[in-house]
């Protein structure tokens, strides 16, 4: 009782209620202290270099709508510290003190966290903002949100707001699933029919209108990712998941019959090899990120054939391959090197631990929650490794027991599961943190359908990924950030983003999906 009385006279004096000067994720050192900021119209923005006089209009453009009009003086400044020895490191500082707002970074990502943090800040408390002194570093170097835009495709405005909402998260990579069974997703000049026939369908309709980014469109996305210092792993997913591209092109498909027909590419074509390296040429000049993701997951679901067509026998025998399972191993390495000839790092599902690739090659991320050893093999073996597993980091996963579409696996992925992650398996880590470079919650999409199941499966679990990657161990308190969630939630509210609300989770109706079977267990 007597906190709370002290509580609201503080608050009364700020004139903010405290929940409102919060941060998303937040930072590891945060010290409030007596008095007010005002954004003005008369508030002066400046940069001390290019690239901070770029941010700091960049700035007062998004500050325009909190501004009160006013003209007592005072100035935002930021700064790009010269004396740093590089432009490395994400970390910053932000200062709110008289009539000053100082954001100093060591690097441009840096600089431009600061920025929005203060833009947090500035929204969340219309245009006051109390002094307070912020250090700031992130845990983890890789922070990244995956979306599926085979299965369903949403589009490029839609990308740009979870762009947006990323960058105010600080999360830094997103990985583009733009390949799979229903649909192509990217414009590839050297072959058309990956787009003409490729792109049409989706997940719940075969026949849907053919949907795909052109590469202009990929320029402006990455462009737009850029500016936000978002890298964009585009992932080309083979050799199975590849039944698009198998349909347009059956002269690389391996064939089969039935539900499988089509679904991975023909190992033992040495003209397979050809055309996947034409495909990554167009994507690696696409896309500027030193990694290519070649997926390498499931490929035992669709290779049925590979065990009877005459020619893939011949080319395991001609190899000196032992068996079916060592004829993927050689397509993966085989792959490996193409994406090394270009002049690109790996990125593989976990399948690709046993493939015998150069750990220094290839980048791993851990999907199969259910295989610690996977993990534990992949570290021991030295590859680097992104964490992304099902149990918590899937959000195809239902979140709340009633709700009914989506996965389950003995349970489901809370909005808490997700922030208190890794904790849980920080134990088959030891010793290897080094080759961690974090995590990724990743957004399949065969049950999600339109924007608004997106939304609703993506959001508030997005804000407690951005905690998990970005907040230390001992920096985390999950019962104090669910207190601060309803500010983020506000936000969303003025984006117009359809989220699940945790807090009261029979005030939000769950989006349906036209599946008929809409709940998946343990599979
Ligand atoms: C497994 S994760 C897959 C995806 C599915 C997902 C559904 C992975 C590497 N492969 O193809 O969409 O499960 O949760």
């Amino acid at each position: 009782m007597k906190f709370k009385i002290l509580f609201l006279v503080f608050s009364l004096w700020t004139a903010i209620p405290l929940s409102s000067q919060v941060l998303f994720p937040s930072p590891q050192i945060y010290s409030l202290e007596k008095g007010i900021f005002n954004i003005t119209t008369a508030t002066k923005i400046k940069g001390n270099s290019t690239y901070a006089i770029q941010l700091a209009d960049k700035l007062s453009g998004q500050l325009r709508g909190l501004s009160a009009s006013d003209s007592s003086h005072n100035i935002i400044l930021l700064k790009l510290l010269s004396n740093s020895t590089s432009n490395t490191g994400e970390g910053y500082s932000l200062d709110v003190k008289g009539d000053t707002v100082l954001l100093e970074a060591t690097s441009e990502a840096g600089l431009f966290y600061a920025k929005e943090a203060l833009l947090q800040l500035a929204c969340f408390g219309k245009g006051k903002i109390r002094y307070c002194h912020i250090q700031d570093t992130p845990r983890y170097q890789w922070r990244g949100f995956m979306l599926d835009e085979s299965r369903h495709f949403f589009g490029k405005e839609k990308v740009k707001q979870y762009l947006d909402i990323m960058a105010s998260l600080r999360l830094n990579v997103f990985h583009w699933h733009l390949t799979d069974e229903p649909g192509w997703r990217i414009e590839i000049k050297k072959y058309p029919k990956l787009t003409q026939i490729g792109a049409i369908g989706n997940w719940h309709d075969p026949k849907a209108a053919p949907k795909f980014y052109t590469q202009e469109d990929i320029k402006e996305i990455v462009a737009y990712a850029t500016e936000r210092h978002i890298m964009i792993i585009p992932e080309i997913d083979m050799p199975g998941h590849a039944t698009a591209a198998c349909k347009a092109y059956p002269e690389y498909s391996s064939g089969g019959e039935g539900r499988w027909k089509d679904f991975a590419f023909n190992p033992g074509n040495i003209k397979t090899y050809q055309f996947i390296s034409d495909v990554l040429d167009e994507v690696a000049q696409l896309f500027p990120s030193p990694y290519i993701h070649i997926g390498g997951d499931e490929v035992h679901y669709g290779n049925q054939s590979w065990y009877t067509d005459t020619e893939i026998q011949d080319f395991i025998k001609k190899q000196g391959l032992t068996d079916e399972k060592e004829l993927e191993y050689y397509f993966l390495r085989q792959v490996a090197s193409i994406v090394s000839s270009k002049g690109k790092t790996m990125i593989g599902w976990d399948e690709i631990v046993d493939a015998g690739i150069a750990p220094d090659k290839a980048v791993v991320m851990w999907w199969r929650h259910d295989k610690e050893s996977q993990l534990v093999k992949a570290l021991e073996q030295g590859y680097r490794v992104i964490l992304t597993p099902r149990r918590p980091m899937y959000a195809d996963f239902i979140q709340f027991a009633s709700h009914k579409v989506g996965r389950q696996w003995n349970g489901y992925n809370t909005i808490e599961n997700v922030y208190n992650f890794p904790t849980l398996i920080m134990h088959l880590t030891k010793g290897y943190e080094s080759q961690i470079l974090g995590m990724q919650m990743s957004l399949w999409t065969e049950r999600v359908a339109d924007e608004k199941r997106l939304d609703f499966m993506t959001f508030p679990r997005l804000i407690a990924l951005s905690e998990a990657a970005w907040v230390f161990e001992k920096n985390k308190e999950c019962s104090l950030f669910m207190q601060h969630l309803p500010v983020f939630l506000k936000y969303l509210d003025s984006l117009g983003v359809y989220y699940f609300n945790p807090l009261d989770p029979k005030s939000i109706e769950e989006p349906q999906s036209p599946e008929k079977e809409d709940v998946i267990q343990n599979g």
